[in-house]
């Protein structure tokens, strides 16, 4: 009988290059953040996760790895129940946020799994509930972006992308590289209606694609309701355009688009007021922030129930997140929309054999055990180095963006 008792957690912070991508926040910083973990149990067995890497959750995964010493990989409950006992003090008064919970069991849970994957020979997607899908479709993020990061001088790979035409050309080559067939365009950069030109554009280059526009609730509910006719047949989902729940219901009670969130339903106690004011129609369900991949499986059986759209979010990440996105997506029926990914912006990757490569725009599970990937300990150390140099330790595309523009402002919403 293997011993699948945990005897050690590391938490490793690591920093990537990401590209000064534009969103409604600011500008993306040089370097991107994440952690990895491994979990390893009492045979020797590793598991991995990825998750954030700013400093609050980095110090709240390192104070949960100290307390793991001796429970079950299989004993999920087990962990929830120590992650419980670290954010109440003991009047039961919460000192931490629900959503930061949710972050730090996310990341460790998906290192159980893979530890558990590795001890038994079987995937995730099969102790998941079994693969329903051969393959796993993604979309085309497609960003505004600057060519250089402040202080360079060099244009990036993809160099500036500001206009339609450049949109498109950025489009293509995604298409060309990876076979996307769902085009996202990140918004809330421009007024609305230079950003629904960019939409058109690619509307007439990739006629047949579906469209996707997510500005990140820069728009005010009057803007997005002004703007419903023009984006009514466009896209396929209308991805957080205004702020909060009660903001979007009223944009979805007057039209027949799906809006989708990521932004404003991301943990169970936002489903009810949801549901009761029918605002988001399509979930962008991650599994970094909805608490690992048990959770996840949850959260799609609500959907199916409540006949809501599933998809997934993605934020800036490398492969370990990617393997287990695709075996979560891989082993969740009623996935309705084709997943986001980052993963064409990063150029490194932390796991043996470097990224993992997508074809026809989809990814198939990856073979072996586990999450099916192995970490690359060269380049941890040396994304580890990156982290130590870089000298950032929380995403703050706010103050990058100003260093761009100094008179650009925040504001949400903005248009
Ligand atoms: O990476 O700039 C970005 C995105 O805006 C990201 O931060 C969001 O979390 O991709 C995300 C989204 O769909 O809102
Ligand atoms: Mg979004």
């Amino acid at each position: 009988m293997p011993d699948t008792r945990i005897a050690q957690v590391r938490v490793t912070p690591i920093a990537f290059y990401d590209p000064p991508l534009l969103n409604n926040k600011g500008c993306h910083q040089p370097f991107a953040l994440r952690s990895i973990i491994e979990v390893e149990t009492e045979d020797g067995v590793i598991g991995l996760g990825e998750s954030y890497g700013n400093t609050p959750i980095l110090h709240g995964l390192e104070i949960m790895a100290s307390k793991l010493c001796g429970l079950d990989v299989t004993d999920l409950n087990g962990l929830w129940a120590r992650a419980r006992r670290l954010i109440y003090d003991e009047s039961g008064n919460s000192i931490e946020t629900q959503s930061l919970l949710n972050r730090i069991v996310g990341a460790i849970e998906v290192a159980m799994w893979d530890a558990l994957g590795k001890t038994t020979g079987r995937r995730v997607v099969d102790l998941l509930g079994g693969q329903v899908r051969e393959t796993v479709p993604f979309s085309a993020y497609l960003f505004y972006k600057f060519a250089q990061h402040h202080g360079e001088t060099t244009p990036d790979d993809w160099g500036e992308v500001l206009t339609p035409e450049k949109l498109v050309y950025e489009a293509q080559r995604m298409i060309d590289q990876h076979g996307f067939k769902a085009l996202k365009l990140k918004a809330g950069v421009f007024e609305p209606e230079e950003e629904i030109a960019g939409l058109h554009a690619l509307r007439i280059a990739f006629p047949e694609a579906p469209l996707r526009i997510d500005p990140n609730g820069a728009w005010t509910p009057e803007t997005t309701l002004r703007l419903l006719p023009q984006l009514e047949g466009l896209v396929e989902y209308l991805e957080d355009p205004t702020c909060g729940i009660q903001g979007n219901a009223r944009v979805q009670a007057a039209t027949t688009i799906p809006l989708a969130t990521n932004m404003y339903v991301v943990q169970s106690s936002h489903l009810p007021s949801n549901m009761s004011q029918d605002a988001f129609r399509v979930i962008l369900a991650d599994h970094h922030y909805w608490g690992g991949l048990k959770a996840s499986r949850y959260l799609a059986y609500v959907c199916e129930i409540w006949e809501l759209g599933l998809s997934m979010h993605s934020n800036s990440h490398l492969g370990i997140s990617l393997a287990a996105m695709t075996h979560l997506a891989a082993a969740t029926p009623n996935l309705t929309y084709d997943c986001d990914t980052h993963s064409p912006w990063q150029t490194d990757d932390v796991i043996e054999g470097g990224k993992m490569i997508f074809k026809n725009g989809a990814l198939s599970v990856p073979n072996g055990p586990g999450l099916g990937v192995t970490l690359d300990r060269g380049s941890l150390a040396r994304l580890h180095q990156n982290y130590l140099n870089c000298g950032i330790t929380v995403r703050d595309d706010t103050t990058e963006m100003k260093k761009h523009l100094p008179d650009w402002e925040f504001g949400r919403p903005k248009f």
